[in-house]
């Protein structure tokens, strides 16, 4: 239960409002700020962010967020490329940077099919490794990354993107060669790692009824074993569309039926016209550039930009509906210059998908997310004032 304890100046902030609140003396809310009574807000950081190459934007990231994801850098290529050989020095420095600046730290992430090299899978000869060497390779990495964080990182996406777009187990070598229960092995290990940790299970587009039914199998069948995991990670790269607000609504809601902590880890809502029907962040998808699919290089429309805030704020007020068991809103980048949705599934294109552009200003989008916290805590306000005064 999250107590509503907001500071002395909010109510002034609430009541002149976000843009009129900027003429007064009192500080420019922040995201962290606005929702500190319903769950933290991060940024997955990319390396320029975690080695400081950019003082405006590291700023940025200090003073609107309270909570960070590694985008690339805890990856098992990035940090275990070569057997036996392990390099801590871009994901040490992520964990300094959240610990100096007492933010929520995520590690992001144990296992998954992708960003893992081959060798993970194979012996010398090139030939696929049986189950034990495996697990054992598995184990190796799970006692040696999340062990050196241990009490540091303060929740794992241990397994990412097993379920697939059928709401089957995804056919990858660590099913191939384990089989199954490497899902389960993954969460022991990690558990076994860091007792303290949160262990998350992330995925994307579990809007989709298959998928979402596969994923809801998975995670029961993790609970009746006895497996610790405490929460579940909706990425949601959206578009403006797709899935519908209402969706989402269902499916928070469902997995709060698990009795999980619900995430939402990498948010972002591309603007651009897809070539596919299909988008989501199955990385495999890769087309032809065409300007036809590139139309904002040089900014983006009003109307688009009303779009993209009109979403932004239905897709909060989805999210502080359920503000008792979300407990982190993740941005997936800081800024839209960051943006991986640049590259995927076109490369070289200008999306627009954050609340920052690519100067690091808040967009019509940032403003409409701080509106939407502030009028939902002035009605909270205003009910919790009608109730005590019908008390009398
Ligand atoms: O943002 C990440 C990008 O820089 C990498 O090239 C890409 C490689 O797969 O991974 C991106 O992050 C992914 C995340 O780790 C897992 N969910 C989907 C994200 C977007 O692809």
């Amino acid at each position: 239960m999250k107590i509503f304890s907001a500071p002395l100046i909010l109510p002034l902030v609430l009541l002149t409002g976000y843009a009129a609140k900027s003429q007064t003396n009192l500080p420019p809310i922040t995201l962290k700020e606005a929702f500190q009574n319903d769950f933290v807000i991060g940024a997955a950081i990319n390396a320029s962010v975690i080695w400081e190459k950019n003082a405006a934007e590291v700023a940025l990231v200090k003073r609107q967020f309270n909570s960070i994801s590694p985008e690339n850098v805890l990856k098992w290529e990035s940090v275990h490329p070569e057997p036996g050989i392990y390099d801590f020095q871009a994901a040490d420095r992520y964990v300094q940077f959240g610990l100096a600046n007492k933010m929520f730290i995520v590690g992001h992430n144990l296992i998954w099919h992708h960003q893992t090299p081959d060798w993970v899978f194979r012996d010398n000869s090139g030939n696929f490794v049986d189950r034990n060497t495996l697990l054992g390779r598995m184990r190796d990495h799970i006692f040696t990354v999340a062990g050196r964080y241990r009490g540091k990182i303060n929740g794992w996406d241990v397994v990412n993107e097993a379920v697939d777009e059928n709401g089957e187990l995804r056919d990858s070598p660590w099913r191939k060669i384990i089989g199954d229960d490497y899902i389960a092995k993954a969460y022991e290990f990690a558990h076994e790692a860091d007792p303290q940790a949160q262990l998350y299970y992330n995925d994307f587009d579990l809007e989709s009824r298959r998928k979402q039914k596969g994923a809801i199998a998975l995670i029961k069948q993790l609970q009746a074993q006895g497996v610790k995991i405490t929460g579940v990670g909706l990425q949601e790269h959206d578009t403006l569309k797709q899935p519908s607000s209402r969706r989402v609504d269902q499916t928070i809601s469902t997995f709060e039926k698990l009795g999980l902590k619900v995430m939402i880890t990498e948010l972002d809502v591309n603007v651009l016209p897809s070539p596919t029907k299909r988008l989501d962040a199955e990385v495999s998808r890769n087309f032809q550039s065409s300007p036809k699919w590139d139309p904002y290089t040089n900014g983006l429309p009003d109307p688009v930009q009303r779009q993209l805030a009109r979403r932004y704020a239905d897709l909060f007020s989805v999210f502080l509906k359920h503000r008792e068991c979300i407990s982190r809103v993740t941005f997936w980048g800081v800024t839209d210059g960051d943006s991986w949705l640049n590259t995927y599934p076109i490369r070289g294109r200008t999306d627009y998908p954050l609340l920052f552009d690519r100067a690091g200003k808040g967009k019509p989008a940032f403003e409409a997310v701080l509106k939407i916290a502030q009028s939902q805590k002035v009605a909270a306000n205003t009910s919790r004032e009608e109730s005590s005064a019908a008390h009398y």
